[in-house]
């Protein structure tokens, strides 16, 4: 692994009152000492400098903290450089190392450093990426626990018993049954069933790990004029959405994030099934099918309660200013017009969301990449027990690319594009 001497800025750009610049490279001590003006120096200890230019030119008056490998983030030398966040600072800063033959480090480099020297594996990866998108209380939780090596660790130990698996399963071949273990065979396939539910478990956290990662997607569904819009309004805070009384008002999706409970949400209006004749109204109508189809929880708009209330989903009956009888407890009340019933309407999307998330407290954070590749290794050892027919040459084989797949989750056994794809999900300084 080449450690060249790579910069950038890891704090946000523009304008700032301090501005963080990383430097990682294999022997950084001649550079730190020339920063602070000293031959001797602590490492993880805080320098006032006056950061001159060759010319003896004031730069800027910085702290500067030196890292020595492999006790840094990257596992190579660091020096992070705090220097006032101006533009104009920060670009004299990056033409002083680029004297020191360092050159801008690209997205997700730092990362990438971190990884090839077993600083991190790729579900620390992961995690760091959702870290850095994390908007809501739940997605910060949730990543922080895969940046801290939990999901790491589950992973290592599934990994370690396949291989254990396969080992034995191989021995079996190879050996005497009076110098194995008694009753081998049935305690390998007993593993394979006990992992093989453990992996199950843990993948059926799939679906309310992505709705923390990427946002709950909840629809307003129903016919025209029902308030679907002004709904959507009230819920969002601000008149988003275009209200009237004209039928067939929303002819788009309408979607936008917000934050229920620390959860990430994004909700979108649609527009109001009808039998339209509108050729535009039509292709809204479709969208509106698509959005239910996509949807983790759907708000079935009404006016009145209808016949058949759909079991999945809330169903909200709206103008109730309007009604004189609004006893049924299957449904939701609401009028915007007197700005009634949201309360209960919002603990009931909250109970909704409680509900697809229990169970979820899953042990392991699954993004696509991984959802992927966890499928590919239950696959494998499902065709281990299914096919196992006395011959453990096939069973040893199929638990072995079971553990390759989870070892492609950790990185362990790595294609360069599975690397890369994590890494270019980083932005730069990362
Ligand atoms: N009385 C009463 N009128 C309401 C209430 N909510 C909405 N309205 C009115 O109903 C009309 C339709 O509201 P929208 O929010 O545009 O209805 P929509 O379901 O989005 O309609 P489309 O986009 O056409 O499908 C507007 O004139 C609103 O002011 C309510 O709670 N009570
Ligand atoms: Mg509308």
């Amino acid at each position: 692994m080449n450690n060249d001497t790579i910069f950038a800025l890891s704090s946000a750009p523009g304008k700032s009152g301090v501005a963080v610049i990383r430097v990682s490279g294999d022997n950084l001590s001649p550079l730190f000492g020339r920063i602070i003006n000293k031959d001797k120096f602590d490492v993880r200890h805080a320098y006032f400098t006056n950061l001159k230019d060759d010319n003896g030119d004031l730069i800027d008056q910085c702290v500067v903290v030196f890292f020595k490998g492999p006790n840094s983030f990257t596992g190579t030398d660091i020096i992070e450089i705090y220097s006032h966040g101006a533009p104009a600072v920060i670009d004299k800063i990056f033409d002083f190392l680029r004297g020191f033959n360092a050159r801008i480090a690209t997205r997700g480099e730092f990362s990438r450093r971190a990884f090839y020297n077993n600083k991190m594996d790729l579900t620390d990866v992961d995690g760091l990426i959702a870290l850095l998108d994390a908007q809501t209380d739940k997605q910060r939780q949730s990543a922080l626990k895969s940046l801290t090596g939990n999901d790491a660790k589950i992973y290592t130990n599934w990994r370690e018993q396949m291989i254990e698996i396969s080992a034995y399963a191989a021995a079996i071949l190879d050996y005497d049954a009076d110098d194995l273990p008694v009753d081998i065979d049935k305690k390998i396939i007993n593993q394979t069933n006990d992992l093989l539910n453990e992996l199950k478990d843990g993948i059926s956290g799939y679906r309310s790990t992505r709705a923390i990662r990427n946002g709950f997607n909840i629809a307003l569904v129903g016919e025209t004029n029902v308030g679907k819009s002004s709904i959507f309004n009230k819920l969002v805070g601000s008149n988003r959405a275009i209200v009237s009384d004209i039928a067939g008002t929303t002819r788009d999706v309408v979607s936008t994030q917000i934050d229920i409970d620390g959860y990430l949400v994004n909700l979108s209006d649609t527009a109001g099934i009808r039998d339209a004749t509108d050729e535009i109204e039509k292709i809204g109508i479709e969208r509106t099918h698509n959005e239910i189809e996509n949807a983790d929880l759907v708000l079935y708009v009404y006016t009145n309660v209808p016949d058949e209330i759909k079991p999945d989903g809330i169903t909200v009956i709206n103008k109730s200013d309007l009604l004189t009888d609004t006893t049924n407890n299957a449904v939701i009340y609401t009028s915007v017009k007197n700005n009634t019933g949201f309360d209960e309407l919002i603990n009931a999307i909250k109970d909704k969301m409680h509900e697809l998330m229990a169970g979820s407290e899953s042990r392991i954070a699954i993004n696509e990449r991984t959802y992927e590749l966890l499928n590919d290794a239950i696959d494998e050892m499902e065709s281990a027990i299914n096919k196992y027919d006395g011959n453990y040459d096939i069973f040893a084989e199929h638990i072995r690319r079971g553990a390759d797949a989870i070892g492609k989750i950790l990185g362990t056994i790595t294609t360069s594009e599975i690397a890369d794809a994590t890494f270019s999900r980083l932005c730069l300084g990362k």
